[in-house]
């Protein structure tokens, strides 16, 4: 969708964004809402870097007292980034508490109408004077109990127009409005305009769809850019790795338990025995699946038959991506995309990565002949 670059012109999130501006693939209301996220990944990425270190450079503020020990530092910090993506960015707060300055937050873009958030219970519509079109979904911090250990963890995001029938505009009832909210966000991932990740790990990776493919950008500190780093991402048709938390195992249906260890014992299609690879979060283990290949799960169980995940930022922003890069997105038993979600914070079971990984789980739990 972008064009043709000279090899030797560098090609940021902010110019490739202009170049889909151009080709009119996208208007500048929606660049603006993706370069409002981009800025707030960047900054939560540069203080996850710091939230091991005590009483961390910028958490100095008046929720903070001096001598905080890295691990409450860490609970501080990951509060104040939680917060952060449904802010009035006014830069008081928890925000400020976590290091970060006014205008982060996706308000401040002035392109954003309703945010929902994993960390708020209910979507919260940004007020009048910053108000804008769009919807954003958001997980700003997903796998946040890893931080301590100094693991990837990231942000999961979602953009959506918002529902025809729902204007917000000029609503004065507090409770109509926040019903018209609920129904703005609670749209099927058929309908992403936008979907990304922000992985904050050996480098801050941010990796985004706006359905045209998949492009990936690697931040680069010194010259505080986005750069394009992975254009273009096709997941492997086939792969060598699952990604599964198999502590769980005794709680599997016995079709998903015959699904594993058809992987670890594959002597009926003469192939190797997978590798197994959980990092316990998503960002981390979806990133390598879909540049390795093979599938990353979080199934239903006896104890939570929808599993763990959250579909509306978590499974159908990634569902997206699986499948703009070639791959899949099923909850087993459906398409994740086509799901119109019937609460903000419901579950569903995901399964995502490589076609014939997906496609043979489906069958597996379908109990239908193998692909
Ligand atoms: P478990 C993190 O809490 C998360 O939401 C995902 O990032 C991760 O994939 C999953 O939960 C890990 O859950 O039950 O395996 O620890």
């Amino acid at each position: 969708a972008t064009s043709a670059k000279s090899q030797y012109e560098l090609q940021t999130l902010t110019t490739w964004l202009l170049d889909l501006e151009k080709n009119a693939v996208i208007d500048n209301e929606l660049a603006a809402v993706i370069s409002s996220i981009a800025t707030a990944c960047k900054q939560i990425g540069s203080l996850v870097n710091r939230a091991g270190i005590s009483n961390p450079h910028g958490l100095a503020g008046p929720e903070n007292g001096a001598g905080r020990g890295p691990e409450e530092a860490g609970r501080h910090l990951k509060r104040g980034l939680r917060k952060l993506p449904a802010q009035q960015w006014d830069g008081a707060g928890s925000g400020a508490a976590a290091g970060l300055g006014p205008g982060v937050g996706l308000a401040a873009c002035g392109r954003t109408g309703v945010i929902a958030s994993e960390e708020e219970d209910l979507p919260v519509a940004v007020e009048e004077t910053f108000s804008g079109e769009y919807v954003v979904v958001f997980d700003p911090l997903d796998g946040s109990s890893n931080i301590d250990a100094g693991i990837s963890v990231g942000s999961i995001f979602g953009i959506y127009e918002p529902s025809p029938e729902c204007s917000i505009e000029d609503m004065d009832d507090p409770e109509e409005m926040m019903k018209k909210c609920v129904l703005n966000v609670c749209q099927a991932g058929n309908e992403l305009l936008c979907a990304g990740y922000t992985l904050y790990s050996s480098a801050t990776i941010l990796v985004l769809t706006v359905g045209k493919g998949v492009y990936g950008f690697t931040f680069d500190p010194l010259i505080g850019e986005f750069i394009l780093s992975h254009p273009n991402i096709r997941i492997p048709d086939k792969g060598k790795i699952y990604s599964f938390n198999e502590g769980n195992y005794q709680m599997w249906s016995e079709e998903q338990k015959k699904y594993i260890d058809s992987l670890k014992y594959p002597e009926k299609w003469g192939g190797k025995p997978y590798s197994s690879r959980y990092i316990g979060s998503l960002v981390g283990d979806f990133h390598r699946t879909l540049l390795y290949g093979g599938i990353y799960g979080y199934p239903g169980d006896a104890k939570n038959t929808n599993g763990k995940l959250r579909l509306l930022y978590e499974c159908a922003p990634m569902s997206m991506i699986a499948e703009q890069a070639g791959g899949k997105g099923s909850t087993g038993f459906q398409r994740v995309l086509d799901i119109v979600p019937e609460a903000v914070h419901q579950r569903v079971p995901l399964f995502c990565g490589s076609k014939w990984e997906v496609e043979y789980l489906e069958s597996v739990l379908q109990g239908k002949p193998e692909p």
